[in-house]
């Protein structure tokens, strides 16, 4: 691939995400939620730079942004990422997917000549399910499984998908029509930060990712009663706080006794009465499962609730466990896992094979058509974080080996 300039393709790169990451609800941090007026600024730009890269651009009911660059078949080849964040997120998290399909297709649209099949860039705008419990509802809807029930999940501002998808400008009733038609979607390829060490740690810009890992998200709720902080003997309290800590620290044991086959995490609690003198009454927490494996996941889940149950049972404490997430995992399909292993070679670099601890839109596209992800070095493995860093080199390859893998393609 003569033609093609990594250095020169990464420096492009660099400058588009530091430009999107400036995009952002809060002058301060990172912020895009779904359908958020940020949402729709990132949409914006990223319209223009497939515009720019001639491709021609729509936009679904769920704010979905599609590039499509033409090709003399019908299929074609998907290739995108998200374009929402965490809170006080990093700027490469999905962004970098999105900014990888559009130089490749800018590449190819410039190249003159078609190739057998189209491309769409796709950038989605709810991958992290920041705003809303359930998540991947725009893919879900490119995909042709979009769980309608969700329409009526409401934010922590009380409006609804259905209302917010309204505000954005579109309407519910279109959401049938982003979905592809059987047949047309030959393949979905995201190109993604590592989000963890290995990469870094094996010295490697490029990895080829062999499963994204199954997920359970469960909603646990405690009921004690609420009581003074001064007069309440110890042995007489329901502390519902209390009964969350130790909640916590099960998840951090019970994930760590299975030496790294299972991760839990409690990143979200919220005490609805929260003062510093009261026993507190009511407590709600998130608690994240992820495993490579579905039995262990499984597994784990059903000695976590007998666990918690039993905790609840000891300090009298009224408990609620909901399953709001249950994903299972998802393999990346052979033949595009070694088509990505011929381009990272072909880029200089050792096809390391990797499984994904972080969930992706690939999970929602696996239903319509087979997937693949290729991984980029990030810097300490840190995501989900203002320190998430990719450098322009290591993002330079990963447009070469996408535009490799896309030349070595046949639908
Ligand atoms: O949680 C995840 O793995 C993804 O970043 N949404
Ligand atoms: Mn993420
Ligand atoms: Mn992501």
């Amino acid at each position: 691939m003569a033609d093609v300039n990594p250095a020169a393709i990464g420096a492009r790169a660099e400058q588009m995400i530091n430009t999107l990451g400036s995009v952002s609800a809060e002058p301060n941090r990172l912020l895009r939620t779904f359908l958020s007026p940020a949402h729709r600024g990132a949409a914006n730009l990223v319209t223009k730079w497939m515009v720019d890269a001639g491709l021609t651009v729509s936009e679904d009911a769920l704010g979905t942004v599609r590039g499509t660059l033409a090709g003399s078949g019908a299929k074609r080849l998907l290739i995108g990422s998200h374009i929402d964040t965490v809170v006080e997120a990093g700027m490469f998290d999905g962004p970098f997917g999105v900014v990888a399909g559009i130089l490749a297709a800018d590449h190819f649209a410039k190249a003159g000549r078609p190739l057998p099949f189209g491309i769409d860039v796709l950038a989605f705008g709810d991958e992290e399910g920041v705003r809303y419990s359930a998540t991947l509802a725009s893919s879900s809807a490119c995909a042709g499984h979009f769980d309608f029930s969700t329409l009526e999940l409401v934010d922590a501002d009380g409006v609804s998908l259905a209302e917010a998808i309204t505000r954005y400008g579109n309407n519910p009733v279109d959401i049938p029509a982003a979905a592809y038609a059987p047949g047309i979607a030959a393949a979905y390829v995201e190109v993604h930060i590592e989000q963890g060490p290995v990469l870094e740690y094996r010295n490697q810009p490029l990895g080829v990712v062999n499963s994204i890992a199954g997920q359970t998200y469960l909603n646990v709720e405690f009921l004690g009663e609420a009581g003074h902080a001064g007069t309440v003997p110890m042995l007489l309290r329901r502390d519902a706080l209390a009964g969350a800590a130790e909640t916590i620290l099960t998840a951090e044991r019970m994930a760590r006794d299975t030496k790294g086959e299972v991760v839990g995490t409690v990143g979200h609690i919220n005490v609805p009465a929260a003062a510093s003198n009261v026993i507190a009454g009511n407590v709600a927490l998130t608690v994240d499962i992820r495993s490579g494996s579905d039995t262990a996941r499984n597994a784990f889940v059903d000695g976590f609730k007998k666990e918690v149950r039993e905790m609840a049972d000891r300090r009298h404490l009224g408990l609620s466990i909901t399953t709001t997430r249950n994903v299972p995992t998802t393999p990346c399909d052979i033949s595009i896992q070694d088509g990505l292993a011929a381009a990272v070679k072909a880029v200089g670099g050792e096809p390391l094979k990797l499984s994904s601890g972080a969930g992706h839109d690939g999970t929602a596209m696996a239903k319509l058509c087979p997937i693949g992800m290729l991984f980029v070095r990030c810097r300490g493995g840190i995501s989900h974080n203002p320190a998430e860093y990719a450098s322009p080199d290591d993002m330079g390859l990963a447009v070469a080996a996408l535009i490799h893998f896309i030349e070595g393609f046949e639908p």
